[in-house]
């Protein structure tokens, strides 16, 4: 089996992406599973043109796109991503969409086809804090996330993906308040983490897992 697992460059201001720093960090063979790993630039459409090519080239059995939430405490595993590009800030390239669809032949929506409450429940088996989240925001982590599913329904590949929000890297929470962050380590330890519940469950488990708000 193989997983392709991308982050992307630091945005923001920041000088780091944990998703990427933790990437790195990964084995490159959890249990005779081949991990591809990409950085992917935190810019709109060039981060999806990157993505589909890598794809053609290594053609995964799984992606498992990952970026950085600053401000979340746990890691997220993200559960839908919306047809709608609405920039806060610009993006790497200097372009900041608002309200723009992101295909328009694409459905409002899409889910992934990850099992997310298996990997949440093996997380916390691990001590690690996580959650399922219903939304990936509006910018370029959603549009990674919704082109991905697009790109996989379109095409009926048979690929399973989806979308991971990890919390910021102490060394970026450090002057700023009441900011939670996660170490490198138990960042890299999730990731490793998922993709053992990912080849362990072919399909989801069914555990409570949802929020009132
Ligand atoms: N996080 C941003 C984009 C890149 C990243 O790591 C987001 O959540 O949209």
């Amino acid at each position: 089996m193989k997983i392709l697992i991308t982050g992307f460059t630091p945005f923001g201001g920041e000088k780091i992406n944990p998703a990427f720093e933790a990437i790195n960090n990964m084995r490159s063979n959890i249990n005779g599973v081949e991990i591809i790993k990409k950085e992917l630039p935190t810019v709109f459409r060039k981060s999806l043109g990157i993505l589909y090519h890598t794809i053609e080239c290594e053609e995964p059995d799984v992606v498992i796109c990952v970026g950085q939430a600053g401000g979340r405490s746990g890691i997220s595993v993200e559960r839908v991503a919306i047809n709608v590009d609405d920039a806060r800030i610009p993006d790497n390239d200097g372009k900041q969409p608002i309200d723009e669809r992101i295909y328009n032949d694409g459905e409002n929506a899409y889910f992934t086809n990850l099992p997310i409450k298996a990997m949440v429940k093996k997380l916390k088996q691990e001590n690690i804090p996580s959650e399922v989240s219903n939304t990936a925001g509006t910018y370029v982590c959603n549009h990674l996330m919704y082109g991905l599913l697009y790109y996989i329904h379109k095409n009926n590949c048979d690929i399973r993906g989806g979308f991971v929000h990890v919390p910021f890297l102490p060394e970026q929470a450090i002057n700023k308040r009441n900011m939670p962050s996660m170490s490198l380590d138990v960042i890299t330890k999730g990731l490793e983490t998922m993709v053992e519940a990912i080849v362990e469950n072919k399909k989801d488990i069914k555990e409570a897992g949802g929020k009132i708000f």
